[in-house]
C-alpha cells in the first residue's frame, strides 16, 4: 500500500480530526455495551499545585479542530488507510460510523460541549467541561474526542500558574510599592523553550490572560484569530548577548552606548552580564554612561542573566542605588531613580519569584524596582499532572435506560470519578458540582453543538473574569 504523498496532496498534521485521537480509541466503538445510545463525559482538575484553576483555551481547540464540516470522504479514506496499516487489520476502524456522520450530518460532529466560561477561576474537583453525543448512533464519538479536548489542560495550567505568579508579585507590590504596575511585571520569555510553535501560541496566550508583557509573538496571532484581540501583548527593544558580545570584550560599553543611542526614547532593556554584571552596573551604566542614562527620555532596564538570582538582583540594586540614587516611598521602601530598573529572567519559576522578592523586601527595596521574565518554567515545566486533569465518562444510556457510570479504584482514591449528569453551581463566588437534577443555575454554557460554535469569548471577557479580586484574602495559594 502506497501512503506517500506529494507536497500538494499531503494534508498538514492536525488537519484530519479522525486522526487526532489515541490509537486505542479507534477500536472503542466495538467495546461499549450493545444498545449504547449516549456517552456523557466530563473534564475536571483532581487537585494539584494550586487549589483553583483558570479555565482557558477550549475555544481555540473547538474552532481550530471541531467546528464545521470536519468529516469528509477524503479524511475518512485517509484515516482508514492509516488505521489499517497501523493496527494491522482493515476491520478495526469505524468507517461506517464516520460515513454515517458524513451522510447524515454533512460531516458536522453530532456532539454537545458545555463548559464554564473561559477565564473563570474554579476550585479543583469541579466539572469544567461536559461532552455528550447528540445522535444515538454516535455514542462512540464522545470519548473519541477526549485526546484533543484534554489538551486544554495546557492553556488552563499555564493560565493558572501565571495568575498565581500575579498573586505572588501583587503581595509584594502591595506591601512595598505600587500595585498598579502589575500588568508588566511578568514577561513571557518562553517561545524557544516550548516543544512546538502551536504550544507557544497556546501557552503564550494563556499567560496573556493575566499579564500584558510577552516576547512570544505566536500568542498574539492566536489571540487575534481566536479571541478577537487587536493586540494582546506588548514588548520593547531589548538586547541579547550576541548584540552585545559582537562588539568584542573591550567594547561592551560601546555596545551599551549604542543601545542608548539607537533607542533614544522609551524603555530599553540591556542584558548586562556578558563579562561582569557588577562592573557593568558600577563602571559602565553607573559611571561612563551615567549622564547619557540620566539624560535619556525613558527608562533603562538592566538584565542580569547568571548567578544566584536573589543575591545578584539585590547586589545590582545596591550598586545602582549607590550610583543613580534612590528615594524612599510612603511604605518605607527604596525606589531607584526612575531612569533605571532591573529585569530578572534567568532561573525564574514560582519559588524563585518569592525568593527574590523576599530578599529585596528584607533589604528594604521595593518590588517596584524589578520585573521578571519567565520562559521554560512558564510554558513548558508543567504537565497534565500539575493540576491532575482527567476526562471521564459519568453516564451512559443503554437501550433507552440512563445509568450513572464511575470508577473507584481501591488502589488510588485520588482517581475516583464523578457519577451521573453534572451541573456546576456557584454560591458566593465558590463553585460546587452537583448532579444535574438538583435545583440552581448551571454555570456550564453550551459552546458547541452539531458542528457549530454557539458561544465565543473575547480576550477582554476572559481577562475580566480572571482578574484578581480580593486576592489578599480568599485567593491565597498553598
Ligand atoms: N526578551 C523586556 C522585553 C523583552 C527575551 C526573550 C528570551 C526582554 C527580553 C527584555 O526586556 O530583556 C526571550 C530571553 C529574553
Amino acid at each position: 500500500m502506497d501512503v506517500s504523498r506529494s507536497r500538494e496532496e499531503r494534508s498538514r498534521l492536525g488537519d484530519n480530526l479522525l486522526l487526532l485521537t489515541d490509537s486505542y480509541k479507534l477500536t472503542h466503538w466495538r467495546q461499549y455495551p450493545p444498545g449504547t445510545e449516549k456517552v456523557y463525559s466530563y473534564f475536571e482538575s483532581r487537585g494539584g499545585m494550586f487549589d483553583k484553576v483558570v479555565f482557558f483555551g477550549l475555544q481555540y481547540f473547538v474552532e481550530r479542530y471541531l467546528e464545521g464540516a470536519v468529516v469528509t470522504q477524503d479524511k475518512i479514506d485517509e484515516a482508514a488507510k492509516i488505521a489499517a496499516l497501523h493496527l494491522g487489520n482493515e476491520s478495526l476502524f469505524n468507517r461506517e460510523g464516520w460515513e454515517y456522520i458524513l451522510r447524515k450530518h454533512g460531516g458536522m460532529l453530532p456532539v454537545s460541549i458545555k463548559a464554564v466560561p473561559e477565564g473563570s477561576v474554579v476550585e479543583t474537583h469541579n466539572v469544567l467541561v461536559t461532552v455528550e453525543n447528540t445522535d444515538p448512533k454516535c455514542y462512540w464519538l464522545t470519548n473519541y474526542l477526549e485526546t484533543l479536548l484534554v489538551q486544554t489542560w495546557y492553556p488552563t495550567t499555564v493560565a493558572t500558574l501565571s495568575r498565581n505568579m500575579k498573586i505572588r508579585i501583587m503581595e509584594y507590590l502591595d506591601e512595598t510599592g505600587n500595585p498598579e504596575l502589575i500588568d508588566f511585571k511578568l514577561h513571557d520569555f518562553g517561545f524557544r523553550g516550548v516543544s512546538s510553535v502551536e504550544s507557544a501560541g497556546i501557552g503564550g496566550a494563556a499567560h496573556l490572560v493575566n499579564f500584558k508583557g510577552t516576547d512570544t509573538i505566536a500568542s498574539l496571532i492566536l489571540l487575534r484569530d481566536y479571541y478577537d484581540a487587536g493586540m494582546a501583548g506588548f514588548s520593547i527593544p531589548a538586547a541579547e548577548h550576541s548584540t552585545i558580545t559582537a562588539w568584542g570584550r573591550e567594547h561592551e560599553s560601546d555596545a551599551m552606548k549604542n543601545m542608548l543611542e539607537q533607542f533614544p526614547t522609551g524603555t530599553v532593556a540591556v542584558v548586562s552580564d556578558s563579562y561582569n554584571i557588577y562592573k557593568a552596573c558600577s563602571d559602565i551604566w553607573g559611571d561612563k554612561l551615567k549622564e547619557k542614562v540620566l539624560g535619556r527620555n525613558g527608562m533603562l532596564v538592566i538584565r542580569p542573566d547568571s548567578g544566584d538570582p536573589p543575591e545578584v538582583v539585590l547586589k545590582v540594586l545596591e550598586i545602582l542605588g549607590d550610583r543613580f540614587g534612590y528615594s524612599r516611598n510612603e511604605k518605607g521602601y527604596k525606589v531607584l531613580n526612575d531612569k533605571v530598573r532591573v529585569i530578572q529572567g534567568d532561573g525564574m519559576d514560582y519559588a524563585m519569584a518569592r525568593d527574590i522578592l523576599d530578599n529585596l523586601m528584607i533589604h528594604k527595596w521595593s518590588a517596584d524596582n524589578v520585573s521578571f521574565g519567565m520562559g521554560g518554567a512558564l510554558l513548558q515545566k508543567l504537565n497534565r499532572d500539575t493540576q491532575k486533569f482527567a476526562f471521564k465518562c459519568s453516564g451512559v444510556t443503554v437501550d433507552g435506560k440512563e445509568r450513572d457510570v464511575y470508577k473507584e479504584p481501591i488502589t488510588d482514591p485520588g482517581k475516583n470519578s464523578k457519577a451521573g449528569r453534572l451541573k456546576l453551581l456557584r454560591e458566593n463566588g465558590t463553585y460546587y458540582t452537583v448532579k444535574a437534577d438538583n435545583p440552581g443555575k448551571d454555570e456550564l454554557v453550551e459552546v458547541f453543538r452539531d458542528g457549530r460554535l454557539l458561544r465565543k469569548y473575547t480576550l477582554n471577557e476572559v481577562r475580566e473574569r480572571a482578574m484578581l479580586r480580593n486576592w489578599l484574602g480568599s485567593e491565597h495559594v498553598k
